[in-house]
């Protein structure tokens, strides 16, 4: 387990069989929800491909971010894998089940930028995140803009919580390393994070 300034870091959570079962669960999940390219409050596209699965999803355009209960096609969301159900249960230290989790595909070239995870009702409850496929340099900062960051490589398997403490902290994928792994027959890394989207703080588990 490593702490990147609150950030928990579990390498190499889960084995090649069980990444490999994730990963075909989550092409049916991009099956029946296909990954889209979300546009950012300022009009430009991201980089990264995303779709989700659970009660609600994430989605952003120029109205802002948020969750939605539809698809932008119009469809609802498929169900939430039970194997990441059960990594939930197993790491988030969080009685209340998550009601989301959002499916971001990086390919060649793609990154995020150094952001907060605030469209949550409530912060209460951890991120969960966890890395499939191509290494990727995560970066880590504090709870403002612009303060020291500190890098690591997550590898396929890993797993990052940020919560108590580091559940506001800032934080981006630089970049991967297109190809380090061969677990997409492509290239290219998941990531995937869990999170309680809608429960507000204080409610207790449905
Ligand atoms: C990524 N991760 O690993 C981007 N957010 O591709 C995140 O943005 C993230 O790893 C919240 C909690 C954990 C994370
Ligand atoms: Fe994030």
């Amino acid at each position: 387990m490593l702490d990147l300034g609150g950030v928990t870091i579990h390498q190499s959570c889960l084995d090649r069989a069980a990444q490999e079962d994730l990963v075909a669960q989550l092409r049916d999940v991009a099956r029946e929800a296909p990954l889209f390219r979300p546009e950012t409050a300022r009009g430009r596209k991201m980089s990264v491909r995303m779709t989700s699965a659970g009660a609600v999803g994430w989605t952003s355009d120029r109205k802002g971010y948020r969750y939605e209960p539809r698809h932008p096609s119009g469809g609802a969301w498929p169900a939430i894998p039970l194997a990441l159900l059960d990594l939930w249960r197993a790491v988030a230290e969080c009685g209340t089940p998550l009601d989301t989790c959002l499916v971001n595909f990086y390919g060649e070239g793609a990154r995020m930028g150094l952001h907060q995870d605030r469209d949550e009702a409530s912060t209460e409850y951890p991120v969960v995140s966890l890395s499939l496929g191509d290494q990727a340099l995560f970066r880590v900062g504090g709870l403002e803009r612009g303060g020291p960051t500190r890098s690591v490589w997550l590898a396929s398997g890993d797993v990052a919580v940020l919560g108590g403490p580091g559940r506001m902290v800032y934080h981006g994928i630089d970049r991967i390393r297109f190809g380090s792994s061969d677990l997409l027959p492509g290239g290219g890394r998941i990531n995937v994070t869990m999170r309680v989207a809608t429960a507000v703080s204080g409610s207790s588990a449905r």
